[in-house]
């Protein structure tokens, strides 16, 4: 295959294809997959340079011997009886026929870069497998309506309205388009349009660089087949401009094939907007949202409350709604994280008392013992002083860790409205990472949203005085879009807390 012919034909490959391979874990939503991805992003390319280097060196010689072989053998051909009659020369050439050609055959045949083949070879298990690419088309198209985002914003680095080093070329925005085609054809269509618009002021680098008609001919022709055929049209007119025989009978039909379709062409919008839901109104920030209805602070009872009490602002009487500052030092939260990080897994959710992976819930977590070291000892005896609950039978802490695209839609925390078994009378919430953009908890029908601050906890009772689940305490974590985000839950158990919790029926919640 010619080198151009290899260029194109790994441009087609990307715009045809569609993998197959499966994954288990996520890698899009978890920031430590990601993190390996630039390091193992760094080692292909550090191992394709020193390819590169041996491939040079091999050229190399190769350029400093031919010269002289050139200039021997023209002197020979200028002279071809007198330079053989010559014994010096008779002898020579014959030699340098029999060996030293071997040699040169040898040399050719010899591959280069063998070890790196090698380490492409093993290391390519390590790669992102087509679910993973699916996940991370998922996340964007997530990320894109929960946060009203616009297909131009996006591709250019602006999120919500602030600008970031960085942006998609157009491969990027063809392989999402491709992704949401079967999902929403129109979203679909304004992600071609971006690779169109990104085609017009740029070209593809490496290794396709150098073939930007051939490459803008593949766009149209891939786009075409999918029949948005004024966007093909617009890439197709630029292949146009750039051919040398732009009247050519063959291009000029096609193109005229092309504009035909493009004018019946019944243009699909984006799917109608659906009015943002309750939960995506909130993860906007967009509630009509008072302040907290009143801080203080908390420095009854417990000894360590009263040599460092913490500050409490109320949120919401009923359900009892609060936010509890500073709770944990940064050691602390850093200690804690040390603990979890080496057994993180995709979370699971609950789902009748079972555990269940799914779209719901979008992290990675581990369980922690209360009584795994001092640490999680000093933070139990914490928890229960500044709620003043029991956490005798409850549940371990759980870490969870979101990346970006992550989230926790809106659910919750009591296991259902039938349990006859112990539930969680309230949660403890603790934000252990601030987060850039996204990742607020969002109490959707109390018109609340928590921005994620390190070192706060976020406290409320899921059940009401009378044993009854509440129902007004549905809440959610918001997608993370810039940034990851690190909390750690307390469900604190019902039945341990029967004699704890006062029973004052038709009153607000008292911590
Ligand atoms: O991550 C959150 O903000 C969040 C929101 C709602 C976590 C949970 N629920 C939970 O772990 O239950
Ligand atoms: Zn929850």
């Amino acid at each position: 295959m010619k080198s151009t012919d290899w260029k194109l034909f790994y441009i087609a490959i990307i715009l045809l294809t569609n993998g197959t391979a499966a994954s288990q874990k996520a890698v899009f939503t978890s920031l430590e997959e990601m993190v390996r991805l630039v390091q193992l992003e760094a080692d292909f390319i550090e191992n394709l340079s020193s390819y590169a280097d041996e491939l040079e060196a091999k050229l190399k010689k190769l350029k400093r011997v031919i010269p002289q072989m050139q200039s021997r053998s023209n002197e020979a051909l200028h002279q071809v009886e007198n330079y053989i009659s010559n014994p010096i020369n008779a002898f020579s050439l014959l030699r340098r026929m029999h060996e030293d050609w071997q040699e040169w055959n040898v040399f050719m045949e010899t591959s280069v870069g063998q070890s790196q083949v090698k380490f492409f070879n093993k290391a390519r298990q390590e790669l992102p497998t087509t679910a993973d690419l699916y996940e991370a088309y998922s996340s964007m198209y997530r990320l894109q309506k929960a946060y009203n985002l616009t297909v131009k914003d996006m591709s250019r680095g602006i999120l919500n309205g602030k600008q970031y080093d960085a942006s998609l070329n157009a491969l990027d925005t063809y392989a999402i388009g491709k992704y949401l085609i079967k999902v929403d054809r129109g979203v679909a269509g304004e992600w071609f349009t971006e690779t169109s618009e990104w085609l017009k002021q740029h070209t593809l680098q490496t290794p396709i660089g150098d073939e930007r008609e051939k490459v803008l001919h593949l766009f149209a022709q891939a786009i075409l087949d999918y029949k948005y055929y004024s966007i093909a049209l617009t890439i197709f007119d630029q292949a146009l401009l750039l051919a040398s025989n732009s009247t050519d009978p063959a291009l000029l039909s096609k193109r005229s094939t092309i504009e035909e379709l493009s004018r019946r062409e019944v243009k699909e919008k984006p799917k109608a907007k659906s009015k943002p839901t309750d939960f995506e109104i909130g993860c906007r920030g967009q509630y009509v949202q008072q302040s907290g209805l009143m801080c203080t602070y908390k420095s009854k009872s417990p000894a360590f409350l009263r040599l460092a009490p913490i500050k409490m602002e109320v949120l919401v009487l009923d359900p009892l709604v609060v936010i509890f500052h500073d709770v944990l030092s940064s050691r602390e939260i850093d200690g804690l994280q040390e603990i979890a990080r080496p057994h993180l897994e995709r979370s699971m959710v609950v789902k009748y008392r079972a555990n269940v992976q799914g779209k719901h819930r979008i992290s990675a977590g581990t369980w922690v013992e209360r009584k795994y070291n001092n640490l999680t000892w000093r933070i139990e005896r914490r928890i229960a002083d500044m709620v003043d609950l029991n956490l005798e039978g409850s549940e371990p802490f759980y870490v969870i860790n979101y990346g970006i695209g992550g989230q926790y839609k809106a659910h919750w925390d009591f296991f259902g409205a039938d349990t006859v078994e112990d539930n969680r009378l309230a949660t403890v919430l603790f934000y252990m990472n601030d987060v850039e953009q996204g990742g607020a908890t969002v109490f959707p029908r109390l018109g609340q949203t928590v921005r994620a601050k390190r070192g706060n906890a976020l406290f409320w009772y899921n059940m009401q005085h009378n044993g009854t689940v509440d129902d007004r305490t549905l809440h959610g974590g918001c997608p993370i879009l810039v940034g990851s985000k690190w909390i750690f839950t307390q469900w604190i158990s019902d039945l341990p807390n029967m004699f704890h919790r006062l029973c004052r029926k038709q009153e607000p919640n008292a911590v």
